[in-house]
């Protein structure tokens, strides 16, 4: 039988990566994407690893200090991330339980769930009891709130960077004249049948999203996400009420109950999911089990790693989101091929850093 695991000691790094395209939403445009680097060492010298993208370089600040803390907390504590995440939830609550506090404990349960699967020299979704395979993905990286006049050429780009299918387009512009150039514009590029998920990362007030969603429901967007602020559920459940495009939320749901009562406020149609918001592995598995109760669709939000091996076990997997911002700091970047992500057949999460390029972007906090 196989001793358990047991927690030594942790690296936290961070790096400041350069994107080609800037991310340009209403409320923030970062010109490099903050990554925290996690090395979770086991005794016996297994190594667990994860990252997290906390989109604030300066974040970093306060993520860091808990991480260490808790490893200090569980050191020499057999490596089972749901008593980790339990009694770690339990020990913080008086700070809150999401925030800084889950981003951390989703830190470590992802790098506990690698280390585990590595250990056991099985890739992350056969330990997990599901098998190694494609994932169908849609491309994510463009298509910002830039110039309608742009749309076109970086459409092209996008399909091409792996045959997608699927495309996230931004949306929520000054003036719905501008939505629907870009619309047409992705249309013209990719074809009738080019499937386009609408973010509006949170860009409208109510009376706003209301007028703009109907003005776009007969675009044949595949799904409206966060029309509104994400954490106003009664008014996405009155939006949903009065569209025919599905709804899509679940990037800021912070743990597998608030996933549970956005389902029972009837407030979406579709969830997606951020496993450093969810809580990691866990929190996702959690969350994955209530929405499959539902009969509710389940896609990604960044992380296309790990998200890879967990749609592959995930009830009602919907759509992944591909993004390739964390390439540049990993020694083996997963496969992208005709629209679909491809895991790696590889003990662990595949998760691996590429530490010239660390050395390179190293943020120093
Ligand atoms: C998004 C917003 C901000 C950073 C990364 C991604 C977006 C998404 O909401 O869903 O991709
Ligand atoms: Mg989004």
């Amino acid at each position: 039988m196989h001793p358990p695991l047991a927690i030594e000691s942790v690296d936290v790094r961070a790096v400041l990566v350069p994107l080609k395209r800037t991310p340009v939403l209403k409320s923030m445009s970062p010109p490099a994407w903050t990554i925290i680097l996690i090395d979770l060492h086991m005794q016996g010298g297994v190594v667990g690893r994860s990252y997290l993208q906390p989109y604030l370089p300066n974040s970093v600040r306060y993520i860091a200090p808990l991480i260490h803390d808790l490893v200090e907390r569980f050191k020499g504590k057999p490596a089972n991330p749901v008593d980790l995440f339990r009694q770690a939830r339990q020990s913080l609550w008086p700070i809150g339980l999401e925030g800084v506090t889950l981003a951390a404990i989703a830190g470590l349960d992802m790098a506990l769930w690698d280390a585990l699967s590595k250990a056991a020299q099985m890739p992350l979704a056969r330990y997990l009891g599901g098998s190694v395979g494609p994932v169908k993905a849609y491309n994510s990286n463009g298509l910002w709130l830039v110039d309608p006049s742009e749309v076109e050429r970086e459409t092209e780009e996008l399909i091409a960077q792996g045959d997608f299918t699927a495309l996230k387009i931004r949306l929520g512009r000054d003036s719905l004249a501008q939505d629907l150039a870009a619309i047409a514009a992705a249309r013209r590029a990719g074809g009738a049948s080019l499937q386009l998920m609408a973010d509006f990362s949170q860009a409208h007030t109510m009376d706003e999203a209301i007028a703009r969603c109907r003005a776009l429901d007969g675009e044949g967007l595949d799904w409206m996400e966060e029309p509104i602020a994400c954490d106003n559920l009664s008014g996405l459940a009155q939006l949903r009420r009065r569209l025919a495009t599905p709804i899509q939320v679940g990037e800021n749901f912070w743990g597998p109950r608030d996933l549970q009562i956005a389902l029972e406020l009837d407030a979406t149609d579709f969830v997606m999911p951020d496993l450093m918001r969810i809580g990691g592995v866990t929190g996702w598995m959690r969350a994955a089990g209530i929405a499959a109760a539902k009969g509710v669709p389940v896609s990604t939000h960044l992380y296309p790693e790990f998200s890879a091996h967990l749609m592959r076990v995930t009830e009602t997997a919907h759509w992944l989101e591909w993004c390739d911002w964390a390439d540049l700091i990993l020694a083996e970047p997963f496969e992208v091929r005709n629209g679909l992500i491809h895991i790696p057949d590889r003990p662990g999460s595949g998760v691996e850093w590429n530490e010239s390029a660390i050395a390179k972007y190293a943020h120093r906090f």
